[in-house]
Order: C-alpha cells, then structure tokens, then sequence
C-alpha cells in the first residue's frame, strides 16, 4: 500500500493536501499517554520496554491518523547507551551525571543498549495502518553533547560551548563517539524498518559561524554520509532549530533530504532559497495550537498557502506542549485535510 508521506519525498508530485504529523505527538498532552507512562513506572521503562513504547507512538495514530507515527524514545538514550547515568526528575525534566571528554564514555555495548527502540520499530511495521509512514529518530551530535556536558538542559548551553571553545579536542572526542553510535543506531532503526529518520538538532540557536558549521553542520554529515556509505538510501530530515545560517545551504552541506522549520523562520523566505528537490516541514507555533479556535485555523492556513507550491510536510515549528488541549489537534487535523 502507498504511504502518502513517504510518497512525498520520493517523488517529485505535489500532492493536494499535504501529508502531516507533530513532533512529541505521543506524550503528557493526551490522558492515554499519561496512563501508560504511570504504569511504566517511570519514562524510562516506557522508552525500553518495546510493547509499552509501541502503544504510545500508536496512541496519537488512533486518535487523529496522522501519516506519520515517530517511535517513542529520546535522543538522550544514546548518552545513556555510553555509559552515562539518566534520570528524570519529575517536573524538572532530564538529568545526567556530566563528561568533559571521551574518556568517560564508551562505545561498547552502546548498539545493543539500544535495542529496544529497534524492536519497538519491528513491532510498529506489524500494527500501524499500512499507509502510515514509520519516522525513527536520534538528536544531532551538538544537542547531545549540550546535555551530555551539562548534566541537564540549560537555556543557553554554556557548559558545552566553553568546553568547545576551551579544549575543542576533547570536545571533540565526545561529538566523534556520539556520531559512530548514532550511525550504528539510525542504522539499526532503518533495518528494523524505519521508513525515515530525523535528526533533532534543538540547540543550533547557541552557536554561529565556523563554530556552527564544525560542531552542527559536519557531524550531521558525516552521520547522512555514514548512512548512505552503508548503502542506506532513507530518506533523512534534518531540523536544525534557531539555526544562524542560511538553511538552504545547512541542507545542501548536510546532504539532508528534509528540512525541518522552526517557528520563527520566515516561509516565504526559505522557499525561495531552497530548490524544488529540498522538502520543507514545518512550522505551526506549538502555542498557537494550545490557543486554538480562529487563531489556530488563520495560522493553518497561512502556512499551507505559503508553501501550495512545493513539497511540503505540515508539522509544528517545535514539540507539541504538554497543556495542549487534544481537540486543537483534532481541529488542526481537520482543517488541513479539508484544504483540498
Ligand atoms: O513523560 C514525560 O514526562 C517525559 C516527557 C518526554 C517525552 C514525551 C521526554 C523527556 N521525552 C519524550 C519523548 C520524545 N523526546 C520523543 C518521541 C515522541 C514523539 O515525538 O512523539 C522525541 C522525538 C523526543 C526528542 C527530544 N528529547 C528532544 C529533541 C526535540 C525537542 O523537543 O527539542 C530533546 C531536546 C529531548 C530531551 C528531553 N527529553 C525529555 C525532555 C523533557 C527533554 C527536554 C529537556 C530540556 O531541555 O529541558
């Protein structure tokens, strides 16, 4: 059966109403999620225990059939796959103990840490609908390695950029360890059946210039690369938020097939600068969709006349936030696909 989103991507028709799915689809803004999670007992369990990460990536698909289901995981599991420790505080978001070069870090045994998240996928080519496109995921090599350093999320990633700027070798190290698992990993997800993968690139804001372009733009290339020398020819996207640098050129030195939009990037602006072969993704306000109502259905519909003339995925410019009421994401559904 055809998949409208993968469809997309692999060939040059644009179709009448744009394929769509959110970012943090599956998640605390729906009473399902928040059910299982509980019984998980902890995020953690829910991300690792196959079964139980399968039924939330298939809530959001029950409830609004998107034409994409994104696996339930985080990007921080690869840090944890290295030897790092991972907890969730509640309320407070992630916390892991710190590195400051690769000699804390291992990469053995890091592949089979993260199994489950390809069985999760197995399991997902069995029980989605057959024209739902299965998305895997891992976090670009820079926004890993700001909470690797950290210890947690900070506002503006300080910890990493000093260690960065202060010792770039051992710095380094550390992004070089993070892009040879997350190959192997993206490899693992693609073979257990993930019909595209994305690289979530959140904290591209915090650097510019030579720094962006040797700690963003060249380790998600050299992962795009790795992939493609493996004979993988999965479609990629890359979502390089905040990013100070044109994005046409972050996709064509990428080699990115995709390229994700945040919020605040100006439409018009990016489809003129990138060609017909870059399909754009983007880039609904997450809190316009908390407002809902007319706001919501103006918004919708700026953006798909922005972008009628090209090959486009609709998506939010950042995750879904968790006090957004479900039926604003029914509304949206709606409102996109009557569009025809
Ligand atoms: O249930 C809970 O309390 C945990 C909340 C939660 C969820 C639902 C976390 C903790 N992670 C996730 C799932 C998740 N994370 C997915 C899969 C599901 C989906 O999209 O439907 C994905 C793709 C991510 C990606 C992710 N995790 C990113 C990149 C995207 C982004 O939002 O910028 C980042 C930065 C993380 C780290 C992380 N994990 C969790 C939180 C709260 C955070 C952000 C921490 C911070 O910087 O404050």
């Amino acid at each position: 059966m055809a998949k409208p989103l993968l469809d997309l991507i692999k060939h040059s028709q644009i179709p009448a109403v744009p394929p769509i799915w959110l970012m943090r689809q599956a998640g605390r803004y729906l009473p399902e999620y928040r059910r299982v999670r509980e019984q998980a007992g902890g995020f953690l369990n829910l991300c690792y225990t196959p079964a139980l990460a399968e039924e939330v990536t298939l809530q959001p698909i029950r409830r609004y059939g998107f034409d994409a289901a994104i696996v339930f995981a985080d990007i921080l599991l690869v840090p944890h796959a290295m030897g790092q420790e991972l907890w969730f505080e509640t309320g407070e978001g992630p916390r892991l103990t710190p590195v400051s070069s690769g000699a804390d870090l291992t990469l053995k045994g890091a592949r089979e840490h993260l199994s489950p998240v390809s069985q999760t996928l197995s399991r997902l080519t069995q029980s989605l609908p057959a024209d739902t496109t299965l998305i895997g995921f891992a976090g670009a090599p820079w926004t890993v390695a700001t909470y690797m350093i950290a210890g947690r999320g900070t506002p503006d990633q300080a910890p990493a950029r000093a260690l960065a700027r202060t010792q770039p070798e051992k710095f380094q190290e550390i992004i070089d360890m993070v892009v040879a698992v997350t190959i192997d990993y993206l490899a693992d997800q693609i073979d257990a059946g993930a019909d595209i993968v994305q690289l979530f690139e959140s904290w591209a804001a915090s650097l510019q210039g030579e720094e962006l372009e040797r700690w963003c733009v060249r380790p998600v290339a050299q992962i795009v690369d790795g992939l493609r020398a493996r004979g993988l020819q999965t479609p990629i996207i890359g979502f390089p938020r905040g990013a100070k640098t044109p994005l046409g050129d972050y996709a064509q030195k990428t080699h990115c097939d995709v390229l994700g939009l945040d919020t605040a990037v100006d439409r018009r602006a990016v489809g003129d600068a990138c060609g017909a072969d870059i399909v754009l993704q983007g880039n609904l306000d997450p809190q316009i969709l908390v407002a809902g109502g007319g706001e919501l259905d103006a918004a919708v519909d700026a953006i798909l006349q922005d972008f009628a003339n090209r090959r486009f995925i609709f998506n939010l410019g950042h995750g879904i936030l968790p006090q957004t009421p479900p039926e604003h994401v029914a509304q949206l559904v709606a409102r996109v696909r009557k569009a025809s």
